[in-house]
């Protein structure tokens, strides 16, 4: 097992390195099943491609739905299909990169298989990891899952037009995961009414100015 991670994040240092170099920002997207990643981006990409290239890879264990939804919110996409296993990994993420069908990218998103567990584990090579919660699973979850909300660059608790009924507190899921880490940028947002898309939109494009500011 060991030797999988170091063979991993070998794998994911390159690919990071590579990234760095063409001015491109990778951003892991990491939560349970069905807390709204595809939902996020489905909200997120026509902002983005307003001003950036952005290529989505995009991991499950099985069906290529997800990346069929990407494709209609008019974004290049790559199916990643693990074919059962809980996580992706940075070799089955260098794969699909290569597959990618243009180019350059600005921003390459990498939505996780849907597990707060097994993908907190592996480096994917990106620059930014985020995780989602979203308002129906409960504020309880960052003391359960630390090491995804520890190895996080950003919080975002999805679905708040759930808020009403749900006994889910924000502040609360805030103060716990901020405890696990303190650097995290947390958002409020749902992808249903739009609230909080813009300043998570902003986020992500400071993040990718900062990228390519690094000299190619
Ligand atoms: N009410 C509401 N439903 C949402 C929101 N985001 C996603 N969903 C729904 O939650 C379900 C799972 O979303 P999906 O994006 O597929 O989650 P993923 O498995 O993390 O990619 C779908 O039925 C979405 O329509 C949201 O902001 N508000
Ligand atoms: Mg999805």
């Amino acid at each position: 097992m060991d030797a999988l991670l170091r063979r991993n994040d070998d794998v994911a240092r390159g690919l990071r390195d590579a990234w760095t170099r063409c001015g491109t920002l990778a951003v892991n997207l990491l939560s349970g099943p069905g807390s709204g990643k595809t939902a996020l981006l489905e909200a997120s990409l026509p902002l983005l491609a307003e001003r950036h290239r952005v290529l989505v890879l995009e991991g499950d264990l099985e069906t290529d739905r997800d990346a069929r939804r990407i494709h209609r919110a008019g974004a290049d996409v790559v199916a990643i299909t693990t074919g059962g296993t809980c996580h992706l990994e940075a070799g089955l993420v260098e794969r699909a990169w290569g597959a990618a069908p243009g180019g350059p990218y600005d921003i390459v998103f990498i939505e996780n298989v849907g597990n707060l567990v097994c993908p907190a584990s592996y480096d994917l090579g990106e620059h930014l990891r985020v995780v989602l919660l979203s308002a129906p699973e409960g504020d309880d979850k960052p003391a359960k899952y630390p090491k995804a909300f520890r190895t996080a660059h950003a919080f975002a608790v999805t679905k708040i037009d759930l808020l009403p009924h749900f006994d889910f507190s924000v502040e609360r899921a805030r103060r716990e995961a901020l405890e696990i880490q303190p650097r995290l940028e947390v958002f409020a947002l749902s992808a249903r009414t739009g609230e909080g898309i813009d300043a998570w939109v902003r986020y992500v494009e400071r993040a990718a100015a900062e990228r390519i500011a690094i000299p190619r």
